[in-house]
């Protein structure tokens, strides 16, 4: 029997109502594959905000480095302001821990309608590699003349070519690792952005050659949300910045069928600290509280989670229990298209497994 000790972060809204079922099914796929897990609970979030003045405490990366891996909710409260919650919370541990590498994978499954016309189960499989430490999401600048009528807000973007290079060469290795079309897509606006992005291309260029069997192909960000729209099955990895992977796999969820789908891993693959597994979605507002979030995002985090912890064998049986969940076209929640209640696709997705 093998111990994993899993920090869990519920966060806010729904985040809440979609990690309890993921703990669910790992706790399930524990007695099959013979893992036990201690999950160690982290109350952090806008509750925890409006009791302390601080999304978490300022220890909180020492508490969350005793363990192997953090599994997080959402964060976000109507009256917290956004860049608390990000910069107070998701920020400072995917910085602190080094997780340079968010990993989010869009598959089209079957049992999936795509709102894209004509595309079928399997045809869209792709992974949008965001960086995740640096670019515009540095919080370097600051505000002249603040709460003045004539105020003025600096905001710096940071590229280093160390982090330019670690990212793209964790796609290419992604690409030579996974079954499919050998291919990387880098997403820049190098002809705008023409320091920040033209060192991004560069690093691009000098890492591909490292990689001579994966194809490339380099598009603007506009042209490549066009194309993730035209031509979404000629994808199949796509690395590009921290704000543009991350506006870039909402649009890779929504192809490949809902929000409510889309995983993700915030990855440090040198393993010196824990990686962290989120859904890409928020907390959604609108629906919290009537028990009908869709739980497979978190599920689905959930088996990258045990994949990058080295059991692949439940990571895919996790995987695949969700997948037949889908295919079987029964239990779906509204974002799907269906009624269901996160406890009847929970209770699917266990009795898959
Ligand atoms: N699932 C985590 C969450 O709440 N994500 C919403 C969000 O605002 N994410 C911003 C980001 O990933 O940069």
């Amino acid at each position: 029997m093998r111990n994993l000790s899993i920090a869990v972060i519920p966060g806010d809204g729904i985040g809440q109502e979609v990690i309890p079922p993921a703990l669910e099914v790992l706790r399930a796929a524990g007695t099959k594959f013979g893992l036990h897990f201690e999950f160690a609970h982290f109350d952090w979030g806008a509750e925890y905000y409006f009791q302390h003045g601080a999304m978490m405490p300022p220890n909180a990366l020492e508490q969350l480095a005793a363990h192997d891996a953090i599994l997080l909710g959402a964060v976000g409260h109507v009256d917290v302001p956004d860049n608390i919650t990000l910069n107070g919370l998701l920020l400072p541990i995917r910085r602190g821990f080094d997780q340079y590498a968010n990993v989010r994978p869009a598959v089209l499954f079957d049992g999936v309608d795509s709102p894209l016309a004509g595309r079928a189960a399997g045809d869209i499989d792709m992974v949008v590699v965001r960086e995740n430490t640096e670019g515009e999401y540095a919080q370097i600048g600051g505000f002249l003349y603040h709460h003045q009528p004539e105020e003025v807000a600096v905001q710096t973007s940071v590229f280093t070519r160390r982090g330019c290079d670690r990212v793209i060469r964790h796609a290419f290795e992604l690409a030579r690792k996974r079954n499919g079309k050998k291919r990387v897509a880098s997403i820049t606006k190098s002809n705008a952005q023409g320091f920040s992005m033209v060192l991004w291309d560069k690093a691009f260029q000098q890492v591909a050659a490292e990689f001579p069997e994966i194809e490339t192909e380099s598009l603007l960000v506009d042209a490549a949300a066009m194309n993730f729209v035209r031509r979404p099955h000629t994808f199949d990895v796509v690395v590009g910045s921290n704000l543009f992977g991350d506006i870039l796999s909402d649009l890779s969820a929504i192809v490949t069928g809902s929000i409510g789908l889309a995983a993700s891993a915030n990855l440090d693959p040198t393993r010196r600290f824990p990686s962290m597994f989120e859904p890409v979605h928020g907390t959604a507002p609108d629906i919290v509280g009537k028990g009908i979030a869709n739980p497979m995002a978190t599920v689905f985090s959930a088996a990258m989670m045990l994949e990058h912890l080295g059991e692949e064998e439940a990571g895919r049986a996790v995987h695949g229990a969700v997948v037949k969940v889908l295919a079987g076209r029964r239990e779906r929640t509204a974002d799907l298209g269906g009624s269901s209640t996160t406890a009847a696709v929970t209770e699917a997705m266990l009795g898959e497994l």
